[in-house]
């Protein structure tokens, strides 16, 4: 008899139908200690602790509340908070100025109220626990809800209709619409009700899943530990990155280069190869930031080791690099070769530094190197010894560090090490593994930066947990050459950055399988506008370098690699925000516009800032598409052409054009096209596009690139304000920070020019020459 699977769904857990749920039952008492509530119930220990008026933590433990959670993503303490009780016959009402918790006494369940009445979270059933230390819990939805977040997921924007588990996991097959899970975790959900947002934290290490496929609830599972999550309260989408952000911390600001063009492939196999590569670089006039040294440096893939034959003299080939503006990022991989004559392994079980079963045997996995061993991240003495080890790169000169293979991946069944490898004493990878990774890329963005001495370090890591973002930059993996994955990259990197990673990006090109002149040029353009721009490319595969594929397609390509360095003014200010309030550069158009529902399911659109919109075309032999305008008057950056918001358009695009748009009244600084963030501006533009009437805002960052002085305020910032009305402009400039730039602004109008322009107060005049005036 055949099998009948055209109804079937993912099982949440194999496990689970075996396994019996138990409530937790009824609340015996409450004890409340100013902003910390702890309720006894029949079978767990719940706290309610407000970290701020707008952020609340529940935690639900079964066991003897005495749980205490290793997960490294929050790095904030509580705030005072003033909090008011109310009890009543049925339960309590706990409320701050922004949220009210209303807790059931029999059972006991929880809801959580914004201050309009908006109800967040709710306890459709009751909390559930299994002997085994798993947990779930169930909260109402209604129909029209949208789910955003949950990291680096496949699929479309809304993460609605799916069961997603939290597992990270090295995923080579092609990624497609259900493929899950991947290389992050990030237990974490913005949830849009009629236009207002509010976040979800789980802080689970352990294998979790997100049951959305649900009209009026979602599940939430946890493979052990305590319940434990925080609730935001919004209400703008803004409103909850900054509160989630402020619990989990927000990206530092990259070094410049990190934001330029970036050319990788698996693998630039020998020195000469890399300075061939440069070279054509330079004589094609082809901008570029960073080359990446894949597995092929390294010495039958010892970490901290070089190819004698092939690397001879890796100083001087950084140094060469250097002297052309590009950094030189080499791949570091966790797996550390077993090989007794190898420094880094008999340094590590000298020092007992390798992860171990409870027996005490280590544990051995294959990877690239062969049968290897694993440091123990979760140990503190063991992240300090691992990132002196890169004293080894930063001596001669590196300064960004790609870290892979850190799920950590294993060349076995699993995929991964073995659950019961236990790290840091007594916990087993069973309850670690999703934070292993990070603790790797922590260990290394903090030993790059001490050795740096007060220059900016990049990382770069596949593997990654919430708050992986503070150490690193997040690329979405092996993706493939195919206009699909194109496509996907899109919705992966919003919701990457919905989820807090603001600076993440895909292979450009796509990593396996063989890429073709016009996805190259497609995916250069959307490219260009991620905010992580790397061409990335497997071995035995087409080659895609921007001249890979003849003299059209590259032209195209180097064109915007340019627009690249130009909008370079524009990305850096947008990064400088992501810093300060952990607003992704890249956002799906919900951000700007969440009560316009239109919006909430595009997937294939995103803004750059607040005002620039993207719309590529990601189909092949394609030349135009439907794009949606939301509210207010839209123009055409190349053509100039008009948009009235609100509406569908069908829009031409030929293959030279990616689609952009820019919103009426808005103003964006612009660079000069320059070979490498290495050299110096002279002079920015600030592109205004004129309106009649209203007012604009916009703010230009700057400091040194490369330095950590803007954290005490060396570094321009720019307010302009303009203001439209009877042919005139008005701007309002001001500016803060003590650093001097190195160029001058001026300012060049797109539209009708006004007739008068004022600034500060004083009349101004255009350059006929240049049809710019100095700001
Ligand atoms: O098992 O280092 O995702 O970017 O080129 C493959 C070789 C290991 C996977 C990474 C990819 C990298 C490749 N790595």
């Amino acid at each position: 008899m055949l099998e009948d699977t055209s109804f079937a769904i993912r099982p949440i857990d194999q496990a689970d139908e075996k396994e019996v749920w138990q409530p937790i039952g009824d609340v015996q008492k409450i004890e409340g200690k100013k902003q910390i509530f702890a309720l006894t119930c029949d079978e767990a220990v719940v706290n309610i602790h407000f970290y701020r008026g707008d952020i609340v933590r529940v935690t639900i433990d079964p066991f003897d509340g005495k749980y205490d959670s290793v997960s490294p993503a929050v790095i904030a303490t509580p705030e005072k908070v003033d909090v008011h009780v109310r009890e009543g016959k049925d339960g309590w009402e706990l409320q701050t100025k922004r949220l009210t918790v209303v807790i059931e006494r029999s059972p006991f369940r929880l809801a959580i109220y914004d201050n309009e009445g908006t109800l967040l979270v709710r306890d459709e059933q009751p909390v559930c626990f299994q002997a085994k230390g798993r947990m779930r819990c169930t909260h109402a939805l209604t129909p029209t809800d949208v789910v955003y977040g949950l990291g680096e997921k496949t699929g479309v924007l809304n993460k609605r209709g799916a069961v997603w588990t939290m597992w990270n996991t090295d995923v080579y097959a092609p990624h497609n619409l259900e493929t899950d899970p991947l290389y992050q975790s990030h237990p974490y959900m913005m949830v849009l009700k009629n236009g207002h947002a509010h976040g979800i934290f789980f802080d689970h290490t352990y294998k979790t899943t997100f049951d959305l496929r649900h009209e009026s609830f979602y599940t939430f599972t946890s493979d052990g530990g305590a319940l434990d999550y925080y609730v935001f309260a919004g209400s703008h989408p803004k409103d909850v990155l900054a509160q989630y952000t402020h619990l989990v911390g927000r990206m530092p600001l990259p070094p410049k280069w990190a934001l330029g063009y970036h050319q990788s492939r698996y693998s630039y196999e020998t020195e000469q190869e890399v300075r061939e590569l440069i070279d054509t670089f330079r004589a094609k006039h082809i901008p570029l930031d960073a080359v990446y040294l894949d597995i092929h440096y390294m010495d039958e893939y010892r970490v901290f080791t070089f190819d004698q034959k092939r690397f001879p003299h890796p100083q001087s080939l950084v140094q060469y690099a250097k002297e052309q503006g590009v950094h030189i990022v080499p791949i570091v991989d966790p797996g550390v070769k077993v090989d007794a004559e190898y420094d880094t392994y008999r340094d590590g079980v000298q020092k007992d530094y390798f992860c171990k079963y409870a027996d005490g045997t280590l544990y051995k996995g294959d990877v690239w190197p062969g049968t290897s061993v694993f440091p123990d991240f979760l140990k503190k003495k063991v992240r300090k010894w691992w990132g002196e080890q890169h004293t080894f790169y930063t001596d001669i000169g590196i300064e960004g560090i790609w870290n892979d293979m850190n799920e950590p991946s294993v060349f076995n069944e699993t995929k991964t090490m073995d659950e019961q490898v236990v790290h840091d004493g007594w916990k087993t990878h069973r309850q670690v593994h999703n934070v292993y990774g990070m603790m790797m890329t922590e260990a290394t963005y903090h030993a790059l930066k001490k050795q740096l001495k007060g220059k900016r370090p990049f990382v770069l890591t596949r593997a990654g947990f919430a708050g992986i973002h503070r150490y690193a930059a997040v690329w979405t993996g092996d993706n493939r050459s195919f206009w699909e994955h194109l496509e996907l990259s899109i919705p992966m990197c919003l919701n990457l950055g919905l989820s807090a990673v603001a600076f993440c990006g895909a292979d450009v090109g796509g990593f396996a399988h063989d890429a073709n002149g016009e996805l190259l040029v497609r995916w250069t353009q959307v490219g260009a506008f991620f905010p992580y721009f790397r061409n990335h490319c497997a071995i035995d595969f087409a080659r895609q370098e921007p001249w890979a594929f003849g003299e059209t397609y590259e032209q195209i390509v180097k064109r915007y690699i340019e627009l690249r360095y130009e909008w370079l003014p524009h990305l850096y200010s947008l990064c400088f925000e992501a810093y300060q309030t952990g607003v992704p550069m890249m956002r799906p158009l919900m951000m700007e516009y969440p009560n316009d529902r239109e919006t909430w399911n595009i997937s294939d659109q995103f803004m750059v800032g607040n005002e620039v919109m993207v719309a590529p075309v990601m189909r092949p032999y394609t030349a135009h598409r439907i794009v949606y305008f939301p509210e207010g008057r839209w123009i055409d950056y190349w053509t100039k052409e008009v948009f009235e918001g609100s509406r569908r358009y069908i829009v031409e695009a030929p293959l030279d054009r990616l689609p952009i748009y820019v919103k009426e009244g808005a103003m964006i600084a612009h660079a000069d096209v320059k070979l490498s963030t290495a050299m110096a501006d002279e002079q920015m533009t600030l592109y205004v596009y004129t309106m009649k009437e209203g007012t604009s805002t916009y703010t230009l960052y700057d400091d040194d690139g490369t330095t950590f002085a803007y954290e005490k305020g060396e570094y321009i910032r720019m307010h302009i304000r303009a203001t439209f009305v009877d042919h005139t402009v008005h701007f309002d400039v001001k500016t803060d920070g003590t650093y001097q730039p190195t160029w001058q602004l001026h300012v060049s109008f797109v539209g009708d020019v006004p007739k008068t322009i004022v600034v500060n107060g004083e009349q101004r005049v255009i350059d006929e020459a240049t049809n710019t005036f100095v700001l």
